[in-house]
């Protein structure tokens, strides 16, 4: 049970924990339309979370749910997102050709709208913050390892290839990245199906 899982499409290996508690709970590929025309994949990602801090939840909020239950419960998913759970999402990259405008260009997109979803208001200086944080100098070639890690309250902890680039403590920005991933529309549905049938199963045993 302790082996790492391959993302079939793009042979990409994530290993089965990071850290002392981070389980590895499921793989995806983010794609991404350009041109209106071609899909390329961007990165596959890993999806871990700190099996503790999930049974702690359970056992707070939603002991008497079922394990057949838990895994559908609309409310239950939102507190995997909201609550105070280490979180990794780890990314290897496959496109080869990213460059940082594109990668702030997508991020103002996909976590642009999530910050609108959940933090109602016009949310454009926030985002120019963080986007501003993403230096040109940066380089991430094609298996480059970036770590968007969720520490405990709510800070949002970025790395390169192991070197911690920026730390921004927001709890609206854990909450949109992560909704990227385990919210209703997903970049990879599989991934976030996974995810939650093994959150469900390590929280009963
Ligand atoms: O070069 O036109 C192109 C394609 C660029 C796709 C960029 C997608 C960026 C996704 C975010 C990556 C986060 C590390
Ligand atoms: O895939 O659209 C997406 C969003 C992924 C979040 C990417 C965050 C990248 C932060 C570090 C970039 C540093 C160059
Ligand atoms: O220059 O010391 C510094 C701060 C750099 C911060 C870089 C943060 C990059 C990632 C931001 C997180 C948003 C997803």
């Amino acid at each position: 049970s302790e082996s790492a899982v391959v993302e079939p499409k793009t042979g990409f290996s994530f290993p089965a924990t990071i850290g002392d508690s981070r389980r590895l709970l499921g793989v995806g590929l983010r794609k991404k339309r350009v041109l209106g025309l071609k899909n390329i994949d961007v990165y596959a990602f890993g999806m871990y979370a700190d099996c503790d801090d999930v049974k702690k939840l359970v056992g707070e909020k939603y002991a008497k749910l079922p394990a057949s239950e838990l895994r559908g419960n609309t409310s239950f998913i939102d507190d995997l997102m909201e609550a105070d759970i280490k979180m990794t999402i780890r990314l290897q990259i496959v496109y080869g050709k990213l460059n940082i405008r594109s990668v702030r260009s997508a991020f103002q997109d996909s976590v642009g709208n999530r910050l609108k979803k959940f933090g109602g208001l016009d949310n454009d200086e926030l985002l120019q913050s963080f986007t501003s944080l993403f230096k040109d100098e940066y380089k991430i070639p094609r298996s480059s390892t970036i770590d968007l890690t969720q520490e405990p309250g709510h800070v949002l902890n970025v790395s390169i290839e192991g070197n911690q680039v920026g730390s921004v403590k927001s709890k609206l920005l854990c909450r949109s990245i992560l909704d990227l991933y385990i919210g209703e529309e997903p970049f990879d549905k599989n991934a976030r199906e996974d995810f939650l049938d093994n959150v469900a199963s390590l929280a009963v045993v």
